[in-house]
């Protein structure tokens, strides 16, 4: 939270209507107004979309109720361009400019810099990947958008990340590359985010893991609370073990998540995980985040 506040003083200072968002979108009875607020979704031609097998209603469906909805495949030419592309771009580890690398030159680094690298970023090189901005730019990942969080709906971030194994990773390491941490995020009103798997993503690739309904169903003490993250145990034990959910897949598999429930990555354990996230909010954009670092529309 502290070290965050540089980010948050940037962001009021740019849209100051993100203030009230911050501190009251958290609360349940808020939340539920601003929902009321949606202006009804567009209806678009989703012809061209990469996932024809979707049906858009579906998955609205499954979002409301469980917040999750697992079941898109990226077809295989655009998964493999992504793939070839973030294995010959360097990457920043640790959110760090000045730490650049490939992936597999991960080990290499951590020894030269005596540092934990969990993750490394492609911030707005990612641009330059068509196949990532043809996913982005999918009419039915809009149109599912739409239906979810309303007329309003846009892309807001996207990002390509690796996931690294580590062995040294501090609980600090661990916060900012968001593994092991369940928390929600805070960013917009109402937002959804899709994940893809380039790679396939078994126990040991750090899977992503969710908390089925608990993006509308939250206790008082996780609604009237500063911290964004809870303990892992405390989760279990106020909205169950069974409704934890632990997604591995195939490479190109894909969700699409409301990230107001509960979520975190997990630690590799010995398999690096290259995610590709496109998130679709409700405001205006904020063009910083990730610890200072640009947002990529
Ligand atoms: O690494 C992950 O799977 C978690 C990502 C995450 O927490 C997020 O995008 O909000």
């Amino acid at each position: 939270m502290i070290k965050r506040l540089p980010t948050h003083i940037a962001d009021i200072r740019e849209n100051p209507r993100w203030l009230p968002m911050f501190a009251l979108g958290r609360v349940m009875l808020f939340r539920n107004l601003a929902w009321r607020l949606t202006g009804p979704p567009r209806q678009l031609n989703v012809a061209a979309t990469l996932f024809p097998e979707v049906d858009a209603d579906d998955v609205t469906v499954r979002l409301r109720k469980d917040g999750l909805f697992q079941g898109l495949k990226l077809p295989a030419v655009i998964r493999s361009d992504i793939a070839v592309f973030a294995r010959s771009t360097p990457c920043f580890g640790n959110f760090d400019r000045k730490l650049e690398l490939l992936a597999q030159d991960h080990r290499a680094a951590e020894f030269a810099t005596g540092k934990a690298i969990l993750t490394g970023h492609f911030f707005e090189r990612v641009l330059q990947c068509q196949a990532a901005r043809r996913v982005q730019q999918d009419p039915l990942l809009l149109q599912i958008a739409q239906n979810y969080l309303g007329g309003e709906a846009r892309v807001t971030a996207t990002r390509l990340w690796w996931s690294f194994p580590s062995e040294s990773a501090s609980d600090y390491d661990l916060h900012l590359a968001s593994q092991n941490r369940f928390h929600f995020d805070l960013d917009d009103w109402r937002m959804v985010k899709y994940f893809f798997y380039i790679e396939a993503v078994d126990q040991d690739a750090g899977p992503h893991r969710y908390v089925l309904g608990s993006h509308r169903r939250r206790i008082l003490r996780h609604q009237f609370t500063l911290l964004v993250g809870q303990p892992a145990e405390e989760i279990e034990r106020i909205y169950g073990r069974e409704a934890i959910v632990t997604l591995t897949g195939a490479e190109g598999f894909g969700f699409a998540e409301d990230p107001f429930g509960f979520h975190t990555g997990t630690l590799a354990k010995s398999v690096p995980r290259l995610v590709l996230e496109v998130s679709f909010g409700v405001s205006e954009k904020l063009h910083r985040r990730f610890h200072g670092e640009p947002v990529v529309h």
